[in-house]
């Protein structure tokens, strides 16, 4: 549904709203590209977004973790532009309607796009070092600045559980018809037992992170190609930076994207060019442990998404947004595809 007259006014007070567009691929909240015109008859364009609330339970935490992040970036050398949340006319960072839904709105990067489809060696470097310098800048804010908004979102341990339960509990009956992914999935868990290791044996610095690096979050300029922002701050947590690159792999390398079917492949030169660009952006910020395990981290990504797509889909879809039945099943097959064939 777009946004009602009534939320634009909370941002941008009387101005008359020209066009709505559901905007980006996002599989939780709804985007929408609001063009207005001010009272003095501006053009202006900006984002709106309904924040949902059933996986972001404390909105607040998000929009503070948002704007601590925001306010560091400001004061540091980081060379990207900020995802600054746009105020409401009352000066908060929320706006909640009748139906206690959760508004908020950014700024639209003009003359940009995120290199979804079939991003390039060139496209992927560019974008792996902007996370990359994204990462570098937030080595520089103690952990504790920034809340837990989703709990035990990338624990390994915790992942796990959720999938052992969700095959024993079968709700909805599916379980029977996906034998042969559930075998797939538990022959992965040295990889999560591996992860939760190097976390546990504090192995891995915890650093604040971005934890969900996928090739849809970061901008490029359209006229020269250039990194211009890293968006979708809403998972900004302490965690490891392993997740982070290997989310990269898991949506820059592939042959096809996470929602295609059929077998997928990597594409060898663009999984060097992230590795380059990463670490190019990151520096020394990157220890020889979390340098040492990048690929770790990748493998252990890929099968963390193919186990919560399948999880949904034996919980009976209630996480994802899907547009057909099968559609996290489909998800997850891509996803293990894709597992087996990642360089060891
Ligand atoms: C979700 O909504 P979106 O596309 O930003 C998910 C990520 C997954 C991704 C898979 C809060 O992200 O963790 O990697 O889908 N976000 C949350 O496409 O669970
Ligand atoms: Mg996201």
């Amino acid at each position: 549904m777009l946004p009602e007259p009534h939320i634009v006014h909370a941002f941008f007070g009387q101005v008359e709203a020209l066009q709505e567009q559901p905007c980006g691929s996002g599989n939780i909240n709804d985007t929408y590209l609001l063009t207005f015109r001010t009272p003095a008859g501006q053009k202006r364009q900006s984002i709106l977004q309904r924040l949902n609330h059933r996986v972001f339970a404390r909105p607040d935490a998000v929009m503070r973790n948002i704007q601590s992040v925001a306010k560091h970036l400001q004061e540091t050398d980081y060379p990207l532009d900020i995802l600054t949340p746009i105020p409401t006319t009352e000066g908060g960072t929320l706006y909640q309607d009748a139906r206690h839904q959760y508004w908020r709105a950014f700024p639209y990067f003009a003359h940009t796009y995120a290199p979804e489809r079939l991003p390039t060696s060139e496209e992927a470097w560019e974008a792996a070092r902007a996370y990359g310098l994204f990462l570098k800048a937030l080595a520089s804010l103690p952990v504790a600045a920034v809340e837990e908004t989703i709990p035990h979102f990338h624990e390994p341990r915790y992942r796990w559980a959720a999938f052992e339960a969700a095959v024993t509990q079968d709700v909805v009956g599916r379980a029977v018809r996906v034998k042969a992914e559930i075998t797939q999935i538990y022959e992965q868990r040295a990889t999560f037992e591996a992860i939760a290791h190097l976390i546990e044996t504090g192995q891995l610095p915890v650093r604040i992170v971005h934890n969900d690096t996928k090739a849809g979050n970061v901008l490029l300029s359209r006229h020269n190609g250039k990194a211009i922002a890293v968006i979708d701050w809403d998972t900004l947590m302490p965690g490891t930076v392993l997740s982070d690159f290997g989310d990269m792999v898991r949506t820059f390398a592939p042959d096809r994207y996470e929602d295609d079917f059929g077998e997928v492949e990597i594409r060898p030169m663009v999984l060097q060019a992230l590795e380059e660009g990463f670490l190019e952006g990151m520096g020394s910020t990157l220890s020889p442990a979390e340098q040492q395990h990048l690929h770790l981290g990748a493998r252990w990504i890929v099968a963390e998404q193919a186990l919560r797509f399948l999880t949904d889909y034996l919980n009976g879809d209630i996480y994802y947004k899907i547009r057909y039945p099968e559609h996290n099943l489909v998800r997850a097959r891509n996803q293990l595809s894709l597992l087996a064939r990642l360089p060891l």
